[in-house]
């Protein structure tokens, strides 16, 4: 059973969304209110010490941090396989996933903030 800790305004978690739409895979939400805090929650620091979301749970086993996610979703759920085998098309989706994680995302943050 797949569940998504996760916020709709979430850039993050709405990466991971996209990927269980794409995989067609059932999951349940749990919406973290960031505006209240609750992803400093005593309980949901022990899913995510990092205090963000997304998380996924999968059988109880907490994912974090989206990239990740995205991938172990990948390989767990390969019937549908988001993959890429040609190392070239490889490597630039991997520039583009880092350059979102390392630098479009963070900016993101700075200008909301
Ligand atoms: N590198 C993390 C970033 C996660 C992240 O920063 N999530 C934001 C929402 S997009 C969050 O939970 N912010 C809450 C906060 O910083 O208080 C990932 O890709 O999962």
């Amino acid at each position: 059973m797949l569940e998504l800790y996760t916020h709709p305004m979430s850039s993050c978690a709405q990466k991971v969304r996209i990927v269980l739409a794409e995989k067609s895979l059932p999951w349940t939400a749990h919406h973290v209110n960031l505006a209240k805090k609750e992803n400093l929650n005593a309980e949901y620091l022990k899913l995510n010490p990092l205090g963000v979301v997304p998380t996924l749970v999968d059988d109880n086993n907490p994912v974090i941090e989206s990239s990740i996610i995205c991938e172990y979703l990948d390989d767990s759920y390969p019937d549908v396989s988001l993959w890429l085998s040609d190392p070239l098309l490889l490597s630039k989706m991997r520039f583009w996933m880092k350059h979102v994680d390392t630098k479009l995302h963070p900016a993101c943050g700075a200008i909301v903030a």
